[in-house]
């Protein structure tokens, strides 16, 4: 080949290359035209005005686009075989404020086989307390202090930025994110705190639906459940457990989570009535974020690197957002009436922090409808005012991140919803 095919061949792969990768749009200013379809119009063209139409027809509805569009359908129950085992049970946890248990939840029954680990601490003032339940990136040993945690065994994420550790937990990361659960300030507010490992059910890479849960199911294969759905299975396994614990009180369990971990949260919350409330930190595209509000992390790139996460019709959406039947308000819709708090980071333009207040704004005539309350204010508020309205909103100054600021707006937040039983 000349020197000419091949500078032709180099533009031609650069022309691809720059057709796959637009640069991020993160300039207000640029973003396209786009219109979300209504909430509140079934496929046939029926205008819903009562919670009734909504209940039986538009919410099942919607259900199921999002099961086949966007995350996939989970193709396993509760399993009959679950067991729990309390593996540790601590009266004097946290200076004596807390009783902690560690809860083996064996899915298929069995030490030897699939399952994940509960970390629980429930306050020991409140008789029965309401929970924060979320997964966390790096082992449950990484997010407290706790010195008898045993170090995990299991996958975990990167953990150190600059140290490989080739996906194992090294011993040296106990308590390196125990900022990001707040577990003491939680407890002195009279609320518990549950978490488990997200890469203990199954490693956040290809292929790994054999190992986890995904493997169990009576059909061959994976099916077509994301892992964001696996997750959100998981987390409805937790719920499954809380509810047999006598000091929970099941009827108060709010689910929590950071980034893709919000995406998971916002997903089982959408579809498991039994949660109370959730709050998504920084959950940015395929969680709070409009999907066809091009700006920051898109349905593209989403499906370049982390197609695992969703069904295989998601990627019908990379760069054709406006063929979408539904966007991401109406996941927040199908939480109504149950309050929802969206938090944001202002630096961190890769989630969109606009577009998930906007998604917010989107379910707010559903609120409205289910329960009479909506969004409290349509404008994007200023950084650190907290919107306490049933779909709520935050601002922290800052980057992608959890902080003591998130914890406290979500206490805040919580202590008015979940203040006494429902
Ligand atoms: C990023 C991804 C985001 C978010 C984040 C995280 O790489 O683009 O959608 O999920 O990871 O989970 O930390």
């Amino acid at each position: 080949m000349n020197v000419l095919g091949i500078a032709i061949l180099v533009l031609g792969g650069m022309t691809m290359a720059a057709q796959q990768r637009p640069p991020a749009i993160t300039d207000e200013a640029k973003v396209p035209v786009y219109t979300l379809p209504d909430p509140l119009r079934c496929a046939d063209g029926t205008v819903v005005t009562d919670r009734e139409t909504w209940r039986t027809k538009r919410r099942p509805e919607l259900l199921k686009l999002f099961e086949q569009e966007e995350y996939g359908k989970a193709l396993l129950g509760r399993p009959k075989a679950m067991k729990f085992v309390i593996r540790d049970e601590k009266h004097d946890a946290r200076g004596g404020r807390a009783t902690r248990f560690r809860v083996g939840i064996l899915f298929e029954g069995t030490e030897s086989g699939r399952q994940m680990e509960l970390l629980v601490y429930l306050p020991n003032k409140v008789k029965k307390a309401p929970v924060f339940l979320g997964l966390n990136f790096d082992g449950n040993y990484a997010c407290t202090d706790d010195a008898d945690i045993p170090v995990p065994t299991h996958w975990v994420n990167g953990i150190f930025k600059n140290k490989p550790t080739n996906n194992k937990p090294p011993a040296e990361a106990r308590g390196i994110h125990k900022e990001l659960w707040q577990i003491d300030m939680a407890l002195d507010n009279g609320f518990g705190v549950a978490m488990v490992a997200y890469g203990e059910i199954e490693p956040d890479a290809n292929d790994s639906w054999k190992v986890g849960p995904r493997g169990l199911a009576k059909e061959p294969g994976k099916g077509d459940w994301g892992q964001l759905a696996t997750y959100a299975w998981a987390l409805r396994r937790a719920m499954d457990y809380l509810q047999t614990n006598p000091r929970v009180d099941s009827k108060r369990v709010a689910l929590t989570g950071f980034s893709r971990l919000g995406k998971a949260a916002l997903w089982a919350c959408a579809q498991d009535e039994r949660f109370a409330l959730v709050v998504s930190n920084e959950s940015g595209a395929g969680g709070a974020a409009l999907h066809k509000r091009i700006f920051g992390e898109t349905t593209a790139d989403l499906n370049r690197v982390f197609a695992r996460w969703f069904c295989g019709n998601f990627v019908k959406y990379a760069g054709n957002e406006a063929d979408m039947p539904y966007d991401q308000h109406e996941l927040i819709a199908l939480i109504a009436p149950r309050p929802v708090l969206i938090i944001s980071a202002d630096k961190d333009l890769w989630s969109d922090p606009k577009g998930e207040f906007l998604s917010g704004v989107g379910a707010d005539r559903v609120y409205r409808l289910v329960s009479g309350e909506g969004i409290s204010q349509k404008e994007w508020p200023a950084a650190q005012k907290l919107i306490e309205s049933r779909i709520g909103y935050y601002l922290r100054p800052g980057p992608h991140d959890v902080t003591a600021e998130d914890w406290r707006a979500m206490i805040t937040y919580a202590q008015k919803y979940l203040k006494s039983k429902r």
